[in-house]
Formats: structure tokens, C-alpha cells, sequence
């Protein structure tokens, strides 16, 4: 049984829950905030969320356990058997992880924590944003999936990515950060009603 350390809240933590029960696989949510604490530390080695333990063994980092999680249950297959194809679905989830995701979650602590963010970070946070959504246009089939005709380990990054960076802008900018982004909207659509996301949604409001 493979335990599974974060809270419900985040988008990491879900979207590591859709992949295990995308697999079939066996386990258990515990509860555990992001801290800086040992116990945390010793599962996530940057106090954040989500990690996973398997037989007292512990990882982090979402896309090194889907990875791990791909070779552990191979089906549903969530990246391609070409290598190649293979490599070109982990190049999306870096883009959208680096340059959608984490550059959106510099301005997180204003959007949704009632703190504050300096306007120099806003200005350069939009610029970068631009950027990114340009990268990963370049990269996006939405054919209907992110990279073709089959779901891949790039779709889960889509929706979770989206899902927070959108809220973000909207927040901040008044943006809708999918305009003239209408495929990948669809996706979104799409995604949100394949079933192991609609469970993970489903059941956050538990
Ligand atoms: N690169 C990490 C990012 C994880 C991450 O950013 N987790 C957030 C919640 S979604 C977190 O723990 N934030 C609290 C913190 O940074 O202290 C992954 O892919 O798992």
C-alpha cells in the first residue's frame, strides 16, 4: 500500500491521487501540511507537498513519482513506448511546470492568501506567463490530448496546471489566461470528466 502525504488542496497532491487511481493502484492519503519539520523533511527534503511512501521509503517531487508510479503499474501507459514520443511528453510537463505553473505561483500568495505581491513582480510574472503560454502552444497538439490521440502523463500536468495558473491570473490580472487558447480550454473539459480527475475533484470537496 502506498501512502500519499499532502492535503487535498493542492494541485500537486491531486494530481499525484488522479495518477495513482489512473493506475489501479492501492493507497492511502495522509494528512500533512508543507513544513519545514523533520518528519515532513525527511519525505519531501523541501517540506513540500505532495511526497509518497512506499515500504518506509519515501519520494517527492510529483513528476520523479510518475515516473517512478509508470514503471510500477505499466498500464495504462502514460507515456509512449517510442522513446522519443516519450521524451516529448516529459518536454511538455517541463514547460508547463516551469514556465506556466511555477512562474503563476509567484504571484499565489496575493491571488488566493491575502498577502501581497509587489507590483514589479506582477509586471514580470505576466511577461514570463507570456512567454510560457507561447512555449507550450509551440509543443500543444490537443489532438484531442495534450500531445495526440492518446491520454498521456502531459494531460494530468495540463489540467493541474491550468487549473491553479488560470485562477492566478484571474485573480491578479482579471485575465482569463486561455483566451485565444480555445484547444486547450476544450481539453480542460475533457479532462476534468476523464473519471480518475472527476473522482480527485469530486472528492475534494470531502
Ligand atoms: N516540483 C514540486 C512542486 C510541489 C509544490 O509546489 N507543492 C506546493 C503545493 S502545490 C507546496 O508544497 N507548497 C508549499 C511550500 O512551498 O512550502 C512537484 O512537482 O511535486
Amino acid at each position: 500500500m502506498i501512502q500519499l502525504y499532502g492535503l487535498k488542496m493542492s494541485n500537486y497532491y491531486s494530481l499525484t491521487k488522479a495518477l495513482l487511481i489512473e493506475k489501479d493502484l492501492a493507497f492511502e492519503e495522509v494528512k500533512a501540511p508543507p513544513t519545514q519539520e523533520e518528519d515532513n523533511l525527511v519525505r519531501s527534503p523541501m517540506g513540500k507537498m505532495p511526497s509518497i511512501g512506499v515500504d518506509g521509503q519515501y519520494m517527492s517531487e510529483s513528476l520523479a513519482i510518475a515516473a517512478y508510479l509508470d514503471r510500477l503499474q505499466p498500464t495504462p501507459a502514460l507515456l509512449p513506448a517510442d522513446p522519443f514520443a516519450a521524451g516529448k511528453v516529459i518536454e511538455l510537463v517541463c514547460h508547463l511546470k516551469l514556465n506556466v505553473e511555477l512562474v503563476a505561483r509567484r504571484c499565489l500568495p496575493e491571488a488566493f492568501f491575502g498577502q501581497t505581491v509587489s507590483e514589479e513582480t506582477k509586471a514580470s510574472t505576466h511577461k514570463d506567463l507570456a512567454k510560457g503560454m507561447q512555449a507550450v502552444r509551440r509543443l500543444m497538439v490537443c489532438g484531442p490530448y495534450a500531445v495526440g490521440d492518446t491520454l498521456t502523463l502531459a494531460d494530468f500536468y495540463t489540467f493541474y496546471t491550468f487549473g491553479l495558473a488560470s485562477g492566478i491570473t484571474q485573480a491578479i490580472y482579471g485575465e482569463n489566461l486561455l483566451d485565444g487558447h480555445d484547444n486547450i480550454a476544450q481539453l480542460l473539459t475533457k479532462l476534468a470528466q476523464h473519471p480518475s480527475i472527476a473522482r480527485v475533484e469530486a472528492e475534494k470537496a470531502g
